[in-house]
């Protein structure tokens, strides 16, 4: 019988719509959701709600456990702008809970999913065509978990087999969850602000350009990549994966096609824009196309389209 599915930080941006993509594949009856958040609304989505708290080897083993898990898909951690806040707390989050994970992983046979990030990389990796392999200092506390984390998991599939997959995610743009704490984040938050007021203040500077994703493509290629052929995998922890990529000014025309008189001013944030000027503008996928089929649904113009018709149904008045 076909062991389950547990995700942590199954509310956050990317869990809220992981978990239904999983069910839709594996059958809802194999998805467990966690979070150390409660939900608002039960399982969702999932045939399980499990209150989770990353950190705790032990809550992390009974869950695994009792819920008979074979694949761990593992989202809790903090993002790139409040991890800089709160160095110390990323390291304990993102650090401890992946090696918590990972090693209960080992003891119980599962399969693990990181999510790594454009910020593994740092202002000495090429910014353009960033290529798969390549240097890798990153100057955040963020990038560094996730250096550390893409080699973690590399060193567990070497060493004790453990069946660790990732992808380096880039920006990731939704109309379900808010993102919170990100250095990306205001490509949300200039559609809720498109929506609701025709005026967004961006904390980057208008030509800041860098790598993004609509939520349903980074959900799709999650899925694939865990269920891509192991033997085609050559570098199975740290895919960089794209979809398009744009400055804020770029966004803002865009949208102004679908909202005419919407405007945009700037009052640039120097922690979030050090963060964005330190990370690559466009970077490389070409390993994920050729080993295991990588190809987005969403550009820009469609990506647009999409999030201002959904938003806005999301956000209309209840009549
Ligand atoms: C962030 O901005 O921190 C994330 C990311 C690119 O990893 N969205």
């Amino acid at each position: 019988m076909e062991r389950n599915i547990l995700v942590t930080g199954a509310l956050g941006q990317i869990g809220s719509e992981l978990v239904p993509a999983l069910a839709e594949r594996y059958g809802a009856e194999r998805v467990v959701a966690s979070d150390v958040r409660m939900p608002p609304d039960g399982a969702g989505a999932a045939s399980a709600f499990e209150h989770l708290d990353c950190t705790k080897t032990q809550q992390i083993q009974d869950v695994v456990r009792r819920h008979d898990i074979g694949a761990i898909y593992h989202l809790a951690a903090l993002l790139s702008a409040i991890a800089e806040e709160k160095p110390q707390l990323a390291w304990h989050l993102n650090m401890g809970g992946l090696y918590r994970v990972i090693e209960v992983a080992r003891q119980n046979g599962c399969a693990v999913f990181l999510p790594s990030s454009i910020g593994a990389f740092g202002p000495s990796t090429p910014r353009d065509d960033t290529p798969q392999d390549t240097i890798q200092r990153p100057t955040t506390m963020y990038g560094v978990t996730k250096v550390a984390g893409e080699l973690l998991c590399d060193y567990y599939a070497g060493r004790f087999g453990v069946d660790a997959r990732g992808l380096r995610l880039p920006g990731l743009i939704s109309h379900v969850a808010l993102p919170g704490g990100g250095t990306t984040d205001y490509a949300v938050d200039i559609f809720y602000q498109a929506i609701r007021y025709r005026h967004y203040t961006c904390f980057l500077s208008p030509e800041t350009r860098l790598d993004m994703m609509y939520m349903p493509d980074a959900t799709k290629a999650i899925v694939e990549l865990m269920a891509a052929d192991p033997t085609k995998l050559e570098h199975r922890n740290a895919f960089n994966v794209t979809a398009m990529n744009f400055t804020p000014d770029e966004l803002a025309a865009e949208i102004r096609k679908h909202v005419p008189d919407f405007a945009i001013d700037y009052e640039v944030d120097p922690l979030r824009q050090a963060i964005a000027d330190s990370w690559p503008r466009a970077i490389d996928d070409g390993a994920a196309q050729a080993e295991w089929g990588w190809s987005p649904d969403y550009d820009l113009a469609s990506m647009t389209q999409d999030m201002l018709e959904k938003l806005s149904a999301k956000l209309r008045p209840a009549a």
